[in-house]
Order: structure tokens, then C-alpha cells, then sequence
């Protein structure tokens, strides 16, 4: 009998976790959980912890390194105010690493989340996120895994979709309210 292909999830479980998503508090956590959510959407589960750069330097360390022999594909991490956690992953491993700018409680505004972030020198890049823009992570790991996955990239195709569709529904919608449109 000849083997059927494996689905996603079915990889997932005999690989382990293909995304792991880490923050560097549980208060994070909130907006972090919108990078799970979103991967989900696509059927992908991912790994979520904590991995604080400055509280636990030697988990961080730990984590980097070995995420690529566990099989992991992509990095997502997040972090607020002096946010090290995402480019000190990229400093210790070669997966693609995501960076999302968190807005804590200990953040000037958000603007030392992002800059922390964005601003990493040569040699060792972040994808970095707007600013709480876990779901955008979500989609962008997702996005990377589609590369060589037909069914997260079937999803992600009926996803944009599903944003054409809503934006058109508002199109109706304000029109339907009397503003003028001489386009559609
Ligand atoms: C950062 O400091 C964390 O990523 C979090 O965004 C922020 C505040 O952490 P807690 O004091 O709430 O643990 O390291």
C-alpha cells in the first residue's frame, strides 16, 4: 500500500513544534497570545513560553541553541522596554527570528520596545513587527513554513481572501450610507 502524505499537523506532531513563540514576561502574554492565535487559524501549533534575556540569560542561551536541532523553523519573540530578548535569540541561532515591540507597563511609550528591536546592528537580523503586532508575527511565520507547506499556503491564500472580502463589505456598506463613488 503506498504511504499517504502527512498534513500539517500530523508533521507537527511526529517533528515537534515548528514555531516557537517566546516572551520575556507573562505579561506579555496578552498580547503574545495573538501570534498563537493567528498560527492556529493556519492549523499551525506552535511552542509558547517564557524566556527572559535579562532574568534567565542562560535559558535564553539554552533556547537559541537548540531550537534548530529540535526542529523549530521559525522564532517568534517578543519583549517590552529594554527589549533584548529578540536580537540576542538572533545572536545565538540561524532560524529566522520575528520581533515583536510589546508595549509594557515598564515602556516609555512603546518607543524602546521597537527601537530595541528594529535598530540591530549588521550581521544579525529581526524581522521586527509593529509595535503589540504579535498576529502580524503569527502570519509572517506562517507565511515563512508556506515556503515548503501547500497547505499553510492554501490558507493563507483563502486568508487574503477573507480580508478582500471584508474591506468589500465596507465598500458596500458606506456606500450604502450616500458618500459618493464614482470608482465602484
Ligand atoms: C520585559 O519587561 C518583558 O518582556 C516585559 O515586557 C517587561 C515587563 O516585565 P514584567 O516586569 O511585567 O515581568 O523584560
Amino acid at each position: 500500500m503506498s504511504e499517504q502524505p502527512q498534513t500539517t499537523n500530523q508533521k507537527q506532531q511526529s517533528h515537534g513544534p515548528l514555531v516557537g513563540i517566546i516572551m520575556g514576561s507573562e505579561s506579555d502574554l496578552e498580547i503574545m497570545n495573538g501570534a498563537a492565535e493567528m498560527l492556529r487559524q493556519f492549523q499551525v501549533e506552535p511552542e509558547l513560553t517564557i524566556v527572559s534575556a535579562h532574568r534567565t540569560p542562560d535559558r535564553l542561551r539554552e533556547y537559541a541553541t537548540k531550537a534548530k536541532e529540535r526542529g523549530m523553523k521559525v522564532i517568534i519573540a517578543g519583549a517590552g522596554g529594554a527589549a533584548h530578548l529578540p536580537g540576542m535569540i538572533a545572536a545565538n541561532t540561524i532560524l529566522p527570528v520575528i520581533g515583536v515591540p510589546v508595549k509594557s507597563s515598564n515602556s516609555i511609550d512603546g518607543w524602546d520596545s521597537m527601537l530595541s528591536i528594529l535598530q540591530m546592528p549588521y550581521g544579525v537580523p529581526v524581522a521586527t513587527v509593529a509595535l503589540n503586532g504579535a498576529k502580524n508575527a503569527g502570519i509572517l511565520a506562517a507565511q515563512i513554513l508556506a515556503l515548503h507547506d501547500t497547505s499553510i499556503a492554501g490558507k493563507l491564500e483563502a486568508f487574503k481572501e477573507y480580508q478582500d472580502d471584508i474591506v468589500m463589505e465596507s465598500v458596500k456598506n458606506v456606500k450604502s450610507l450616500g458618500f459618493r463613488n464614482e470608482f465602484d
